[in-house]
């Protein structure tokens, strides 16, 4: 498997300037003639040959200006056709292939998914659509004709704006459509199927009148409204925003049921997973509905920072996910609660992208070369991405950060630009030079900061000594190595620049109005290895409250003391350090308790009785002003989390006794106050049905409480959750009762799932949820269960959100089941990966990253591992996907 470099990008030798499709539909022999106008790039070499893309294509016909190529004049191989001795001026090839998309599983290319034809071309699908210039950087203007039967596809979808529809005989039609914006091949997509619509109308701020509908599976329309409505709200967001307007007369979305990824923002037409887009309040929760609003932000942004200014090459993928992610948790802050949302995107953070960075498939940023780019949607691209987008606001404040912003798109529109173009446009709007900001996207691992105070009573000064370092792991790119992690000389690595927003906080409470000039704005830089940071006129000890709103992806260490940490609990400030106070003194229970391997059962000590205490007061004075809030400081580091702090010869039993034990003592503590609150919490029968943040966080705050109720008491738990189960109006509420259930064995739980499971047979996105949580219970039987599960009717490996709710569930969400000692855990995993990957190698290789916290489990647990592992990489007939992650997990 060839090995992709940064440093060997080279310039296309031909473009190609517009692209005319001919696709005629039909379930196995779709036939597709590409017209292409190609010249040859005059930063090319000159008189090289053409070489076009391919993949599972059969040719059937091939002319050049008008004229059948003359024998010799091409090869055709699995993967390419070359055209040897291409014209050295402007000319037109026309190519006939037939594709079979009922045949693709790869859901790559153009396939059938429900019986809706339906393409997904990022990051190398279009060539399994014709022979393509397949790369980034060709941008070409797009018309193309869709024709099928008008029983199957009585819509039929295209690109850009419709121009033509047509009647071909008694039973075909088609559409025409045409997108005047140039774009890589990426970015097309089609559509054609029987599908319901809901649409409305948008008028931008420079006078366009668009067309926006969503497109659902026919009876559906009516969980189709809250998409329609967050695109428009999309749209008036960038305007406001970033000034961006929609360039387009329609913008059309569609759900499909069959999707790799989550969704696809293709140009004027963006195809989703069904999943992140159907709501009601029945079917989907609170935070399907956040996530919909979310997606649906991400994609509809990217018509901007992604389509208008595009990637040069996939090794820049981070220029449009990392700056779209971090424009769609701002949409989502200003919807929502900026705070609450905060703290969600850090979980995230802290959840997936930390333990990626500190493992073996740790890569910068911007990676400097790859085997497999569909293996690089990654958590470090997309959210670590959005922090160094976030930083550079933090660090260049937000009306510099919004012209460099304006400056980006107005240099960069209508070309395939890199990471240099978009800091350039800040450091020109800045005068800033950001070389050593840039760093941060050649840099992997995640750094961290240890911070001491010392007060000088006699001097009345405070001052924050800071150090940053990288781990070893995290020295791949520092080295210029290019497929593995491989340790370097420490001196290697260059400092990152850091901004650290802080404040002083008074051991009473209340702010400590201390002065020092190296800090703008609540923010102090640090750019050296050391550096210390003095306040003057400090009247006593304050406490610091550091990395404010976590303003730098870091692991902060930082001793501070119990009852430091529960001044900023209670005083601080800042809501995310608040929270960061909570989820601390947590952590440190969780942490002595793992380490010292106590029984689940245990008395959580001081330490969680102070934890108690100081929630107790917190619930007391601002649970219901606050109620989204409120629920995440109830909720405990996650298992993964403990896991990450403890780094090396992990016991996956022991986190789960330490967190079981915590949740049973703050059960047993705050009891009365968490009936009181859920009573207090519950809405009035008749409340009609809202999924704004307020309704969501009472229901989140009730549902916390919920779950440490029962961990304290199962028996009235589960009582209390079966009686919310029967009498809940949402999902939401569902779903947490049923998930509480799910933690206590017994026939109540056995029965409860067996009703949910009837009710909702003809759900799939629901029975995604109950196939969730049975596969998350925390017991020896749930390898048995989800073998049971896969024989389900509803279960199919062809369908990648039945395989992450069952399967991917369980790997990353079910730490001592996936990691059990007995091996058991990971051979399910390898044997659903191995079945999957002649089908799907896509989503076969996403879920083997679930092993990518290997190295740091116990020894016996580690040999399992490895030689799981060790199993997949030497199967026969590999995917390059399942072989590259294999390969890097192992190295
Ligand atoms: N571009 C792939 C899907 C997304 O990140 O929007
Ligand atoms: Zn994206």
């Amino acid at each position: 498997q060839t090995i992709v470099r940064l440093a060997d990008y080279r310039p296309s030798d031909y473009l190609i300037d517009r692209v005319d499709l001919d696709v005629r539909l039909h379930p196995t022999e779709t036939r597709v003639t590409a017209t292409l106008a190609l010249r040859p790039n005059p930063d090319g070499e000159p008189g090289a040959p053409l070489v076009l893309d391919g993949d599972e294509l059969t040719l059937l016909a091939i002319a050049l200006d008008g004229q059948p190529t003359g024998p010799g004049a091409i090869a055709v191989t699995p993967r390419s056709l070359t055209l040897h001795q291409p014209p050295q001026r402007p000319f037109v090839l026309a190519i006939e292939t037939q594709v079979n998309p009922s045949a693709n599983t790869k859901l790559m290319g153009l396939y059938r998914s429900n019986g809706v034809y339906c393409t997904q071309c990022e990051a190398d699908g279009f060539r399994r659509i014709t022979y393509f210039l397949d790369r980034p950087d060709v941008l070409a203007v797009y018309t193309t004709r869709i024709e099928g039967e008008r029983a199957d596809t009585p819509v039929l979808l295209g690109n850009g704006n419709p121009v033509a529809q047509g009647e071909i005989g008694l039973t075909r039609h088609y559409a025409i459509w045409h997108d005047p914006h140039p774009k890589p091949a990426y970015l097309f997509a089609l559509v054609g199927g029987r599908l319901g619509r809901v649409g409305s109308r948008f008028t931008t701020m420079e006078g366009r009148e668009v067309e926006i509908a969503v497109y659902v599976e026919p009876g559906k329309e009516g969980r189709a409204g809250f998409a329609l409505d967050a695109v428009a709200r999309s749209m008036a967001w960038d305007e406001r925003t970033f000034g961006r307007a929609y360039d387009l007369d329609v913008f059309n979305v569609v759900a499909v049921s069959d999707f790799n990824m989550g969704a696809m923002e293709n140009k004027g037409l963006n195809i989703f997973n069904d999943k992140y887009v159907l709501a009601s309040p029945d079917t989907a929760t609170d935070s399907d509905y956040a996530n919909i609003e979310a997606i649906i932000a991400h994609e509809y942004f990217h018509n901007w920072s992604g389509n208008r200014v595009t990637c040069r090459d996939w090794f820049q993928l981070c220029l449009k996910e990392g700056l779209t992610v971090f424009r769609d948790q701002e949409f989502s802050s200003d919807e929502r609660s900026r705070p609450v949302h905060r703290i969600a995107d850090v979980r995230t953070l802290r959840a997936r992208q930390f333990p990626e960075d500190a493992g073996p498939l740790a890569h910068p940023v911007r990676p400097r070369a790859y085997r497999e780019i569909n293996n690089f949607y990654t958590a470090t691209v997309y959210e670590k991405g959005a922090e160094i987008v976030r930083m550079l606001r933090t660090l260049l404040g937000p009306d510099t950060f919004r012209r460099g912003m304006d400056r980006y798109f107005a240099t960069c529109d209508g070309t395939a630009a890199t990471v240099e173009d978009f800091l350039a446009a800040f450091a020109h709007e800045s005068g800033r030079d950001l070389t050593a900001f840039a760093q941060w996207y050649e840099q992997a691992g995640t750094p961290t900061v240890a911070v001491s105070g010392t007060y000088d009573p006699a001097a009345r000064t405070y001052a924050l000594a800071f150090r940053q370092s990288l781990p070893v792991v995290a020295t791949e790119a520092a080295a210029g190595a290019v497929d593995r992690p491989q340790l370097i000389q420490p001196q290697l690595i260059q400092p990152l620049v850091i901004p650290v927003a802080l404040g002083l906080v008074a051991r009473e409470g209340g702010p400590v109005e201390a002065v020092s000039e190296r800090v703008h704005d609540g923010v102090f830089v640090l750019e050296t290895a050391e550096d210390t940071l003095v306040f003057e006129d400090v009247a006593a000890p304050p406490v610091p409250s550091l990395f404010r709103g976590f303003s730098a992806p870091v692991k902060v260490e930082h001793a501070l003391t119990r009852d430091e940490r529960l001044t900023l609990l209670a005083h601080d400030g800042d809501a995310f350090n608040r929270w960061q106070a909570a989820q601390s003194l947590a952590m440190d229970v969780l942490v002595g308790r793992a380490k010292a391997g106590a029984p689940r059962d245990a008395e959580a000590g001081p330490e969680g009785a102070a934890l108690s205490a100081a929630l107790a007061t917190f619930l007391d004075g601002e649970a219901l002003a606050d109620p989204a809030f409120a629920a995440l400081v109830l909720t405990l580091p996650e298992e993964q989390e403990v896991a990450q702090t403890l780094q090396a010869e992990v016991d996956p039993d022991a986190i789960w006794r330490a967190r079981q034990s915590l949740r049973v003592q703050l059960g047993r503590d705050l009891g009365p106050r968490l009936r009181a609150l859920r009573a207090a919490l519950a809405e009035p029968a008749g409340t009609p049905f809202s999924p704004d943040a307020a309704s969501a966080g009472r229901r989140a705050l009730r549902n916390a409480a919920l779950d440490l109720v029962t961990a304290a008491d199962p028996d009235a738990g589960t009582a209390l959750a079966l009686a919310q189960l029967d009498a809940a109006t949402t999902m939401t509420d569902r779903l947490a009762a049923l998930a509480s259930v799910s933690l206590v064995p017994g026939e109540a739980r056995e029965g409860a799932l067996a009703r949910f499971g009837e009710t909702y047979r003809h759900e799939p996105l629901v029975l995604d949820k109950w196939f969730a949580v049975q596969a998350m219970i925390p017991e020896d039987g749930t390898p048995d269960r989800i073998r049971g599960l896969m024989r389900h009717p509803a279960f199919s490996l062809g369908n990648p959100n039945r395989v992450r709710s069952l399967i991917a569930s369980f790997s990353l969400n079910n730490p001592t089941q996936f990691h059990r000692p007995d091996g058991a855990g990971y051979d399910l995993t390898v044997e659903v990966v191995l079945a999957l990957d002649g089908k799907n190698p896509q989503v076969a290789a996403r879920l083997l990253t679930s092993f990518n916290t290997w190295r740091m489990v116990e020894g016996g647990r580690r040999r399992r591992a490895e030689a799981a592992l060790r199993r997949v990489a030497e199967a026969p007939g590999l995917s390059p996907d399942v072989s590259d992650i294999a390969g890097r997990s192992l190295a």
